[in-house]
């Protein structure tokens, strides 16, 4: 059983943006795929659990962008 979720990022404008958001994204417990869509702004997280979204927020905040909240 997995869950999915879906995040707006701000703040992303070139490829080594999205590479840090989905590095940090992907150490959280739990994290099982993290696909981060510049185009649209977005972080698609596949968990084993729902995620705590302080945990997300400070994880993306780690890498130096902003989730607004859930898409
Ligand atoms: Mo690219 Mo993102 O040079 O903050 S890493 S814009």
């Amino acid at each position: 059983m997995t869950t999915t979720a879906t995040y707006p990022v701000e703040g992303m404008t070139c490829e080594h943006c999205v590479r840090a958001v989905t590095t940090e994204l992907g150490g959280l417990p739990g994290v099982q795929r993290v696909r981060v869509d510049l185009a649209t702004g977005t972080a698609e997280v596949v968990s084993d659990a729902p995620l705590p979204f302080d945990a997300v927020q400070a994880a993306v905040d780690e890498a130096g962008y902003e989730v607004k909240a859930i898409a």
